[in-house]
Formats: structure tokens, C-alpha cells, sequence
């Protein structure tokens, strides 16, 4: 199924099978393609070919013309209906795939050959096991990594973002010359180690994707999900310990939709109507004379603060979705059913359709440029779901723009019937104030070209989608109502404390565990947070563990409920992910900012001194967003309460931010869920409650 790029047969089923624990675990053979005509399976991309002849597409300014692939759709493997109870095997190997016909090929790593990974199909309750086999290696060994990392230095002591965002650029291991940069240092020694993790699902822990337990390559990994979830969309992706960034930018990640009758009862747009849309940024390479090599580039803008050298998370100025740059695809003039991923490493994307019909528009503009917003069809997406399944109704999104962070699935309906005869561009808007300066970002992820006939199309937009979401509460009382009116007396609570870049001299942002403290501290002791509490008092709260090997704190009886306060104290904005089950968020609240941070966090102290004030009602939470979720965009000066029930499964768990730079570096702690008899045993264990 894969073709690697010196031609040497890919680690597989031999090795493979002189492993003890393999089982009878088949290999992938049964692999529907969804589309048939235009669009054509990635894997068919191995092979080196663009897929179908390239279109004309529109300038970008960037070296590349948009629109000249079409969209693919990944192969399908549908779990529930051919497997039975054999576990699947899915390998990850490298392949060579094409990004866009103007570029050479490219090495990727993949699961099964394909950019993006099948997508895996299965039904609500019922089991699906996975045997998850790294096999990327070839006969020298491990692999290393597709792509260099460089960064760019500071321009004399400033953050060079404009430099790091254009294209091109290689390592100056690889030669010299103007483009050529450092490349950050070991990243040249990593070989291949993977851990698969299944964003979404509630599955025991050491299915779930242990950051530490990584696998070399021909070993296997066999992991359960039991799928007792409402229909939605989740996606796998890798998860090792420290060099994850690196791993899903090379390629590994890939939906996994979980069905179920309610779902089924919706009858939603499916088939042809029915797409998968994994966006993701990327830079590419360029050799001495400025041309595109076909290699991707991991450029990040270098930073340096008092002598520590740090880097800002990659982004790039070129927009993949399903592994196309650029790509386009003709639509019916009908209902589709759009199905979102930002799979970017760290750009927070703000989705909205533009209308581009005979090139209006379709010139790169700030997205503060009237002519750029003019072209915004404000009621084109209807949010109909989150990470976490269906919201109770139909939901567009304030101003017709959704805004994603790394992570965060959206399922979307479109009505292409009535934008009959139009050509429609998803755009991110996030950021395209770039674009005012050639050689940056640019807009665009896609382009839709809506067919001019009328297509007769039954499906109406159900006025109720899913009589099973409640809208959870926390009562002034201290009791939670959650689903059926069900009432909750006892619940715990975590604290979560995100501090910006560069407090006491750290490179990156932190995120503290933190935990109530009774009585007074010394007003100038570091690493102390107050804050004025309503009735007059003040919340205490010191860290008790900042790095992930710091000891847990964090432990949850199985089926405790949790109410989750992440409080951000200043610097980027943060899409934080919690692991094994779904959330709601409560209450947003927001401290006012000045220059992006919480005036009265003092960066020498890395604590407030006087206590912050009581914060004001924060961004209003919408329907979109009070859906069931485990990723949600956390912004400077926020503090967020989100309540999840911890039920259903037992284990290590993780939780993050999902920039995964920031992840990998300082912003990703564990936490424990034990059943409750076995919790009374174990020593030391915490977690407030009242
Ligand atoms: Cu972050």
C-alpha cells in the first residue's frame, strides 16, 4: 500500500507476526472509496500522480495558485460492518504523497499509506479494537523525520514573524545562503515512536494514547474503544511524549465518526453530500534557487528572552485540507454536510464562507478590509454539532464565522441550493491582516464551485437534533443539574492556572495545577494567585504541580462529577483539551487586559500580590459553544468553568493545551480516574468538594 521514497519495502507483516501479542489480527482489506468520478482515493496519491489534471486555479502570491486540486475524500474503514469482532490493523509508514501540482512529491508519514489517515467508521456500542503497528522504519532503521525544523532568529532582539511565515527556507545543515536556518537543536535525531490517541472517545486509559508509551517501530499497540458514545466526530491522532508537533505535522492523524439512530433518524446529507475536512497549516522548503522541493518545513520564529532562546509555535502560509493545499471541489446545489476538523498544530482558525463568484474578492485582503468581509455569506454554516455529538437544535455561528482552535471539530450543514451557480471560498479570517503584507498567510482553505442546475433536494433542517443534550448547570446552591433534570449534591473541583511566556525568566507559557490554600500568605510570596470572590473573600490558590512527571494531584472517583476552572493569566491564547470524557462549559468570565495580559499578575513574582478583582461576565457562551465538548479556545484574562462527568472509565489521563508545541513543551499534566472503593485505599489522594 505504500511506496517509500528509496523504494525499500516498508517494516510490515513479517516482523509483525513474529511478535507474541499480535493475535489474529488481519490487515486492513476492506476499504470503501467514498465520491466516485472526480475525486479519487489518497492513497492513489503514492504513486506520485496529482491528482487529476490541474486546473487553472487563482494567483496566491505565494508561489503556489489555489484552487488547481480537487478535494479528496479519505478511504473509509467501516469498523462496525466488516470486521466483526476481528481487532483492525492500521499501520503507520511512511509514503510519498503530492500537496498540490505544482510541487514535487512529498514524504509523509501516514497511517495505512494515506494523507489524511481512513477515515474509521463505526456504531454507537458497539467494540471496535485496533492494533495500532508502527512501521516506520526501513531497513537502515527507525526513520527520521520528513521534514527539518529551523527557526528563525530574532531580527536584532525582535521576533522575526514575517520571515518565519513566508515560504521557503531550509536548514543551514542542508547549505547556506540567505534562506537557510539553524534547525532546532536534536530534532535531526529523532527517529519514529508513535502513540495513537482517539480524541473523543471515553475509553480506559491505557487505550487512550499514554503520552509515555510510545512504541518503536514493528511494534503494535492493540487498543479498545467500546463506542458507548452518541454519534460524532472524533479523530486519532499521534500522541508521544514530547515530540507530538512533530509527529501529526508529519501526517499522522485521522477522523473516526461514531454513528448512531439518532443520527441515522436525522437523515442528514451523506454520501456524496457528506465531507470530511481536516484543515491544517503548513510551510514548505525551497532549495538555493528559490524553488519549492517538495518538502514540508517545520519554521518557527525563534525568540530570545533574557538570554533564553524559546520559539513561537509553528504555523505556516499554506491551508491543506485532506492533505490538498488548496484544493477544490464541485458541489451540488444541495444541503452537504460539512465535517471539521483543525488539525493545524497551532493556527486557531475562524471559518466562514466567502462568495468569490467571477473572481470578486478573490484577491488576498486583510480581513479588516470591507472588500474582504463584503464578501462573507453570513448565514451560510449551520452548526448542527461539536466534539462531544449534536447540539439539541441547529446553531449558526455569530456572524456566519466559527471560530476553531487545534483540536475542535465542527459539524457543519451548508445549504449549496441556495448559492446555485456560485463560487464559494472557506476562508479562515483568523490573522489574514497578514495578508496586507505579500508573502504571508493567505485566506483561503477551500473553494466550492455549486453546480447551476436545480437539484430537487427533500432534506429540510430539523428544527430539534438531539432530544438527549441538556444544558448543565452549576445552582448558586452548589448542586449541578444535568441531563433529564437529574439533580448532583457532590461534585469536585480542579484548578488550572495559565501563565503567560517569560514569568521568572521561562521560555514558554505554563499551566499551573493549582489548589486552594486556608489562611494567609505573605503578599510578596511567588507563585501565589488570589482573587476577590463575590461575597467579599478571597481564593487562595498556590501550584502544586507545573511539569507532566510532577506528581499527581489530580484524582477523580469514577463517576464523580468535575467542574474544571482553567483561569488564564496572560499570553496567547490557549485551545486547552481535557482527555476521557465529554464537558460543558459553565460560566466564561474575563479580567480586563492591558497589552494582553492581567494587570496585577506580576511576571516577577508569577503572582498577584493583591488579590484580581472579581472578573466580569466573560465572551457570552452560544449555542455552539455550550455544546458537549473536550477542546474549547481559552483567551488571555479568561476563566472558564467547565463540568464533566467522570464516569464511564478508569485510568491515566491527560490534559493539555492543544498548540502542540505547548503541549509538548510545559502545558500537558495528568490526571487520575480510580472506581471510588479502590480510591479509599489509596494514599494521599486529593481533590476538594463541597
Ligand atoms: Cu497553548
Amino acid at each position: 500500500m505504500s511506496t517509500t521514497e528509496n523504494d525499500t519495502p516498508p517494516v510490515g507483516s513479517q516482523q509483525y507476526e513474529n511478535l507474541a501479542h499480535t493475535g489474529s489480527a488481519p490487515p486492513i482489506d476492506v476499504i470503501d472509496v467514498p465520491g466516485h468520478g472526480e475525486e479519487r482515493r489518497s492513497s492513489e496519491r503514492d504513486r506520485g500522480e496529482p491528482h487529476g489534471a490541474a486546473l487553472p486555479g487563482v494567483d496566491s502570491g505565494l508561489g503556489l495558485r489555489k484552487f488547481v486540486d480537487r478535494l479528496t475524500q479519505p478511504p473509509i474503514i467501516r469498523a462496525w460492518r466488516r470486521f466483526g469482532e476481528q481487532p483492525i490493523r492500521i499501520r503507520a509508514e511512511e509514503a510519498v504523497v503530492r500537496l498540490h501540482a505544482g510541487l514535487p512529491r512529498t514524504r509523509v508519514w501516514t497511517y495505512e499509506g494515506c494523507m489524511p489517515a481512513p477515515t474509521i467508521e463505526v456504531r454507537s456500542g458497539r467494540e471496535v479494537r485496533i492494533d495500532w503497528e508502527n512501521g516506520l522504519a526501513d531497513r537502515r532503521g527507525p526513520l527520521h523525520l520528513p521534514f527539518d525544523v529551523v527557526r528563525v532568529p530574532p531580527n536584532a532582539g525582535v521576533t522575526d514573524f514575517v520571515r518565519a511565515l513566508q515560504p521557503g527556507g531550509r536548514s543551514n545543515a542542508r547549505g547556506g545562503g540567505d534562506d537557510a536556518y539553524p534547525p532546532l537543536a536534536n530534532t535531526q535525531d529523532i527517529t519514529a515512536a508513535t502513540v495513537v490517541h482517539m480524541h473523543g472517545a471515553l475509553t480506559d486509559g491505557h487505550n487512550d494514547g499514554w503520552a509515555h508509551n510510545v512504541a518503536l517501530p514493528g511494534n503494535v499497540t492493540r487498543c479498545a474503544y467500546p463506542n458507548a458514545q452518541s454519534a460524532r466526530t472524533l479523530w486519532y491522532h499521534d500522541h508521544a511524549m514530547a515530540v507530538t508537533r512533530f509527529n501529526v505535522h508529519a501526517g499522522l492523524a485521522g477522523f473516526y465518526l461514531i454513528r448512531d439512530e439518532v443520527e441515522d433518524a436525522l437523515d442528514l446529507p451523506r454520501g456524496d453530500e457528506e465531507l470530511v475536512l481536516a484543515v491544517a497549516d503548513r510551510n514548505l522548503e525551497t532549495d538555493e534557487k528559490g524553488r519549492f522541493t517538495g518538502r514540508i518545513l517545520y519554521k518557527q520564529a525563534g525568540t530570545v528572552q533574557n538570554g533564553i532562546a524559546g520559539e513561537i509555535p509553528v504555523t505556516g502560509p499554506f491551508t491543506m485540507v485532506n492533505g490538498t493545499i488548496w484544493p477544490t471541489k464541485n458541489v451540488d446545489a444541495r444541503w452537504h454536510r460539512l465535517r471539521l476538523l483543525n488539525a493545524s498544530n497551532s493556527r486557531v482558525m475562524r471559518f466562514a464562507l466567502h462568495d468569490t463568484t467571477d473572481g470578486h474578492g478573490q484577491a488576498p485582503l486583510p480581513s479588516n478590509d470591507p472588500a474582504f468581509t463584503a464578501t462573507r455569506i453570513a448565514d451560510a454554516l449551520v452548526v448542527i454539532g461539536t466534539d462531544g455529538g449534536f447540539l439539541g437544535k441547529p446553531s449558526p455561528p455569530a456572524d456566519g464565522v466559527l471560530e476553531m482552535g487545534p483540536g475542535e471539530r465542527a459539524d457543519v450543514l451548508v445549504d449549496f441550493g441556495a448559492l446555485r451557480g456560485r463560487t464559494v471560498e472557506l476562508r479562515n479570517e483568523n490573522n489574514t491582516v497578514l495578508n496586507a503584507r505579500p508573502g504571508q498567510s493567505e485566506a483561503s482553505a477551500m473553494q466550492f464551485v455549486v453546480d447551476r442546475r436545480q437539484v430537487r433536494d427533500p432534506f429540510r433542517l430539523p428544527r430539534v437534533l438531539d432530544a438527549r443534550y441538556a444544558r448543565w448547570t452549576h445552582r448558586s446552591d452548589g448542586v449541578l443539574e444535568v441531563d433529564g433534570g437529574r439533580l448532583v449534591d457532590h461534585h469536585e473541583h480542579a484548578w488550572i492556572g495559565v501563565v503567560p511566556p517569560r514569568v521568572r525568566g521561562a521560555a514558554h507559557p505554563e499551566m499551573w495545577e493549582l489548589k486552594e490554600v486556608e489562611g494567609d500568605v505573605p503578599a510578596d510570596t511567588p507563585d501565589v494567585i488570589r482573587i476577590a470572590t463575590q461575597d467579599g473573600g478571597v481564593t487562595t490558590l498556590r501550584p502544586v504541580a507545573k511539569l507532566f512527571d510532577d506528581t499527581v494531584t489530580l484524582r477523580f472517583g469514577e463517576g464523580d462529577w468535575a467542574v474544571w476552572n482553567i483561569v488564564h493569566l496572560g499570553g496567547p491564547e490557549h485551545p486547552m483539551h481535557i482527555h476521557m470524557t465529554d464537558f460543558q462549559m459553565l460560566t466564561r468570565r474575563q479580567w480586563p487586559l492591558t497589552n494582553g495580559n492581567v494587570p496585577g499578575f506580576d511576571m516577577t513574582l508569577g503572582a498577584t500580590p493583591t488579590p484580581l478583582p472579581v472578573p466580569s461576565a466573560g465572551r457570552p457562551i452560544d449555542a455552539i459553544t455550550a455544546g458537549r465538548k473536550d477542546t474549547w479556545v481559552v483567551k488571555p484574562g479568561e476563566w472558564v468553568s467547565i463540568l464533566g462527568e467522570l464516569a464511564g472509565a478508569t485510568g491515566s489521563f491527560m490534559y493539555h493545551c492543544h498548540i502542540l508545541d505547548h503541549e509538548d513543551h510545559t502545558m500537558m499534566r495528568p490526571f487520575v480516574v480510580l472506581p471510588k472503593p479502590l480510591l479509599a485505599f489509596h494514599a494521599g489522594h486529593g481533590g476538594g468538594h463541597h
